[in-house]
């Protein structure tokens, strides 16, 4: 068994070749693509050919952070297992894992260098109009295949059991709900908008609902989830769509999800003022609206018509799965609330708006921004789908 090293461009080459058994006469070519700020990430390929495979590999610690903030390497084999349980159920939009090594917490996953990173292609404003409605039915299909409304009791506590993601789902309770809403060292929040982030912290009705949407994420299981999915989590073509790294994933309440992909849209959203003249920032904004609407709306209708065939008898009650998404949309509201925020004044920030080159206008795209999050949190079940709509009109420059 090869003993666990970190990796250089040279070792990835080295290993996809035992890998794929390929000879030394095989010319190999390899670079380092990671900008995630946990694993590292190379592409190995071919001269002369398109595709090649990407070789992912955890680190013994977070690589944005580095070695005072250590990590199990084990996520590598939580995120093979949740991206094939995933990838069972919806190949179609699941990168898919071609093997998995425990000893090097390595994984060599198909090569998606014909698509684009959804954020990426946000930033450079192209538009991809399918992106939103095949992420509403990977999340219907995901979620709805891990859920109580198809596995059984005992087969959902097996799969509880299984995909227990204690380390990593501790980071999101402790980056997501606890640091952005007091005044923690591990925040990052910009001069310019110290005094709103300290308003925020003030707020008691505020992080009482944070503290139940907090508490819900621990104890709500209702399906695997990918537990990370913003816009650089997902991969598009104009017609194909892939999601990849799921090392957050674990059970959940399934508006976590729907939840943090809202809220990077809704960040592209905010950052339009800050980026384009205002006939330019209104268009794209709308947009943002639509695709939000679009990926609940397949979301919602992937999901009704899969639990029409549900074996539970209690759960197939006709209406019942109506009333069920009812509260995922709220709590996917107040999930995204969150996500806004710890985007704007947490560790980990989006390049939506750190992007703003200007920092005036990027302070107002960030307050923006924690208003928003604010308000989705604190009126999260006032927000039917039409008055979020009118909320966010409201806010279209
Ligand atoms: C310290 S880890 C911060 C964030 O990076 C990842 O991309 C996840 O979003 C995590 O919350
Ligand atoms: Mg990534
Ligand atoms: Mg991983
Ligand atoms: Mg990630």
């Amino acid at each position: 068994m090869s003993q666990y090293r970190i990796f250089k461009v040279d070792d990835a080459i080295a290993y996809v070749r035992v890998v794929e058994k390929l000879g030394d006469e095989v010319p190999l070519l390899g670079e380092e693509i990671g900008d995630g700020n946990l694993n590292q990430v190379f592409r190995v390929w071919q001269p002369g050919e398109s595709r090649g495979v990407i070789v992912k590999q955890a680190l013994p610690y977070i690589r944005c952070i580095g070695e005072s903030w250590p990590l199990t390497r084990d996520r590598a084999r939580i995120e093979a297992q949740i991206l094939l349980n995933h990838g069972r159920v919806c190949p179609e939009y699941t990168v898919e894992v071609l093997h998995y090594d425990p000893a090097l917490s390595v994984m060599l996953l198909e090569d998606l260098s014909d698509h684009r990173v959804w954020r990426q292609t946000q930033l450079e404003d192209l538009s991809f109009p399918e992106a939103a409605a095949q992420l509403g039915r990977y999340l219907a299909r995901v979620h709805y295949h891990s859920s109580a409304f198809h596995l059984d009791y005992q087969a959902q506590q097996a799969a509880q059991t299984d995909f227990a993601n204690p380390e990593l789902m501790a980071i999101t309770e402790a980056v997501f709900f606890v640091d952005p809403f007091r005044d923690h060292e591990r925040n990052n929040v910009a001069p310019l908008i110290r005094a709103e982030a300290e308003q925020l912290w003030a707020d008691a009705a505020l992080k009482v609902k944070v503290a139940a949407l907090k508490h819900d994420f621990r104890c709500k299981g209702e399906a695997l989830l990918h537990g990370d999915l913003h816009t650089g989590s997902v991969m598009v073509t104009a017609d194909k769509l892939k999601v990849i790294d799921a090392e957050f994933g674990g059970y959940g309440p399934m508006g976590f999800d729907l939840g943090v992909i809202f809220a990077n849209l809704l960040l592209n959203f905010c950052s339009q003022p800050g980026r384009h003249r205002a006939v330019a920032s209104r268009r794209v904004q709308q947009q943002r609206i639509e695709e939000i609407h679009s990926l609940w709306q397949n979301f919602r209708a992937d999901f009704v018509e899969l639990a029409a065939h549900s074996n539970d008898a209690a759960l197939a009650e006709p209406g019942y799965v109506q009333d069920f998404l009812g509260r995922v949309w709220q709590d996917a509201l107040g999930y995204a609330g969150c996500e806004m925020i710890r985007r704007t004044i947490g560790i980990a920030h989006v390049a939506d708006l750190d992007g703003i080159d200007d920092p005036a206008r990027r302070a107002a795209c960030q307050r923006q921004a924690l208003a928003l999050g604010q308000t989705l949190i604190l009126e999260a079940e006032q927000l039917l789908e039409e008055q979020f709509t009118a909320l966010l009109l409201e806010r279209v420059i």
